[in-house]
């Protein structure tokens, strides 16, 4: 078991205006939790030209940055927490590669994905990521840990 976490985390996720138009709310939910992803917050909304442009910072400057916020603000989108073991690895796996094209089979952008942009489902990419993009979102109060 080297190299992989047996700590529980917490992952931040987004199902994007295009899988939310599509209705497949469930059906992304599903994957989640057969993958033993626990869904401990979540909210619907839709973005602000602030708001996105706040989420994706980092992006700033990058050829995609421009459409990649006319997306995010073009309809409705569902934030969730996961969480479970090895909960950051383990969503982004579900998801695969950011390019359906290049996404490996049964994942959810190569079953879903319209596009690179257009790709379904964000996901955190490390610890230090989730926990801003998880901050950006919810209050403690809206975290809804496990009991049983
Ligand atoms: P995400 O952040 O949504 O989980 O996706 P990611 O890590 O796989 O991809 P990232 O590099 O963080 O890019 C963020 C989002 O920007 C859009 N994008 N478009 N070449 C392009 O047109 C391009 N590259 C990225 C996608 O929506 C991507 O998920
Ligand atoms: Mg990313």
């Amino acid at each position: 078991i080297q190299g992989h976490s047996m700590t529980i985390e917490r992952t931040f996720s987004i199902i994007k205006p295009d899988a939310v138009a599509k209705n497949i709310i469930g059906e992304i939910y599903h994957r989640f939790e057969c993958a033993g992803l626990h869904i401990i917050a979540a909210k619907m909304l839709h973005l602000s030209q602030e708001q996105a442009a706040g989420f994706y910072a980092e992006h700033k400057g990058k050829p995609f940055y421009d459409n990649l916020l006319k997306f995010m603000t073009s309809g409705p989108i569902v934030v969730q927490v996961l969480e479970g073991q090895d909960a950051i690895r383990r969503h982004r796996e579900l998801l695969g590669s950011t390019d359906p094209e290049k996404a490996q089979a049964g994942t959810i952008r190569a079953d879903h994905a319209i596009s690179v942009t257009q790709n379904a489902v964000h996901g955190s990419d490390s610890a230090e990521s989730a926990a801003r993009e998880i901050e950006f979102f919810f209050t403690e109060d809206e975290i809804c840990p496990r009991t049983r």
